[in-house]
C-alpha cells in the first residue's frame, strides 16, 4: 500500500467517524423526550445511530467504490482472480460486530436499569391464602413465578435512593378509552394529568382484549393484558400537552382509541385535581360549594348571584 493510499484511507475514515457522530446525535427522527427516563433511551438510541451510520457508510461507500473501481472494461472479458478464504478478514468482521453487540447489551441493561426495569413488582395476589404448612414451599414458588413474571417498569434506582414516594395512578383500558383512576381521591378521568417533577406509577390493566399504553414523548410502551397488571414509571420532566395511543390492535375503533396526557405545574394539578372532584361529587351542596373557602369555584358561583337561598329553594323543589 502506497503512503498516500495510507493516507486517504485515514482522511476517509476520519470523515466517516465525524459524520457519524454528529448524525447519530442530529437525526431529528423522534418526538421531544419529556422524561429523564426517555432521555437516558435516547441516549442508547443516539449511540445505535452514531454506529449504524458509520457502518452505513462504510459498507455503501465500499460497495459503491468496488462496483465502479472493478468494473469490465470494454475489451476484457477474462474471469477476476480466484481469491479464496482471507483468515485476517473474516476474524475482523467477525470481532467487530461481537464487539459492537457486547457493548451494546450492557449499554441496553445499564438503561433498563436505570428506568426500573429491574424493579416492577407483580400485582398482589388476592386469592384466599392457603395456610397448611405442606403448601408452603409450593406458595413460595408461586410468589418468586409471580414475582417473575411482572410487567413493565418500577421505581427507577434514581427516585428510590431519594426515598421519593411515587404517585400511583391506575391505568384501565377499555374498548376504546384509557381510564384513570387517582387512588387518593377516587378522581376517574380520561385525560392523564401530572404534576412537574413528581414521579409516577402507573398500574395499568385491560378490562377486555389486550391494548397498549404509549406515549412517544416518554419513549415508553407497555401492553395492557386483561387479567395482569403491569406497571410503568417515570418522572414527568417538560410541561405540555402530550399524546397517549393505544398500540395494539384492539377492534374495529382502535384508531380512535387516543387521550392526552398533561404534565403541569402543582399548582394546576392540584386545581384540576379539586374541579374534577368537585363535578363527580353527587351533593348539590358540594358541587356549588359555597362554605368551603378553598373551593375553586366559589367566586364564580357568588359571581353567578348563586347563594345558600337559592340552593335551598332548588333542592325543595327537586324534592
Ligand atoms: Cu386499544
Amino acid at each position: 500500500m502506497t503512503t498516500a493510499n495510507k493516507i486517504t484511507i485515514i482522511v476517509l475514515a476520519i470523515l466517516i467517524a465525524i459524520i457519524s457522530l454528529w448524525y447519530g446525535q442530529n437525526h431529528g427522527l423522534l418526538p421531544a423526550a419529556v422524561a429523564p427516563e426517555a432521555e437516558a433511551i435516547d441516549g442508547l438510541f443516539d449511540f445505535m445511530m452514531i454506529i449504524a451510520t458509520g457502518l452505513f457508510l462504510l459498507i455503501q461507500g465500499l460497495l459503491i467504490y468496488t462496483a465502479i473501481r472493478f468494473r469490465r472494461k470494454p475489451s476484457d472479458d477474462t474471469d477476476g482472480p480466484p481469491i479464496e478464504g482471507n483468515v485476517a478478514l473474516e476474524i475482523v468482521w467477525t470481532g467487530i460486530p461481537t464487539v459492537i453487540v457486547l457493548i451494546l447489551s450492557i449499554y441496553s441493561f445499564e438503561v433498563y436499569s436505570t428506568i426500573g426495569g429491574l424493579n416492577p413488582k407483580a400485582a398482589k395476589d388476592e386469592g384466599p391464602q392457603p395456610v397448611a404448612e405442606e403448601t408452603q414451599s409450593e406458595q413460595g414458588l408461586m410468589a418468586s413465578a409471580s414475582d417473575y413474571l411482572a410487567l413493565g417498569l418500577g421505581e427507577s434506582p434514581a427516585n428510590q435512593a431519594k426515598n421519593l414516594t411515587p404517585l400511583s395512578i391506575d391505568v384501565n383500558a377499555i374498548q376504546y378509552a384509557f381510564l384513570f383512576t387517582y387512588p387518593d381521591t377516587g378522581v376517574v378521568a380520561s385525560e392523564l394529568h401530572v404534576p412537574v417533577g413528581q414521579p409516577i406509577q402507573l398500574n395499568i390493566s385491560a378490562g377486555d382484549v389486550i391494548h397498549a399504553f404509549w406515549v412517544p414523548q416518554l419513549r415508553l410502551k407497555q401492553d395492557a393484558i386483561p387479567g395482569r397488571e403491569a406497571q410503568l414509571s417515570f418522572t414527568p420532566e417538560k410541561p405540555g400537552t402530550y399524546p397517549i395511543i393505544c398500540a395494539e390492535l384492539c377492534g374495529p375503533y382502535h384508531g380512535a382509541m387516543k387521550t392526552n396526557l398533561i404534565i403541569e405545574s402543582q399548582q394546576d394539578y392540584e386545581a384540576w385535581l379539586q374541579q374534577q372532584q368537585v363535578a363527580q361529587s353527587e351533593s348539590l351542596d358540594n358541587a356549588v360549594a359555597l362554605e368551603n373557602s378553598n373551593s375553586l369555584l366559589t367566586p364564580y358561583a357568588n359571581q353567578l348571584g348563586v347563594n345558600q337561598q337559592l340552593l335551598d329553594e332548588l333542592k325543595a323543589y327537586s324534592q
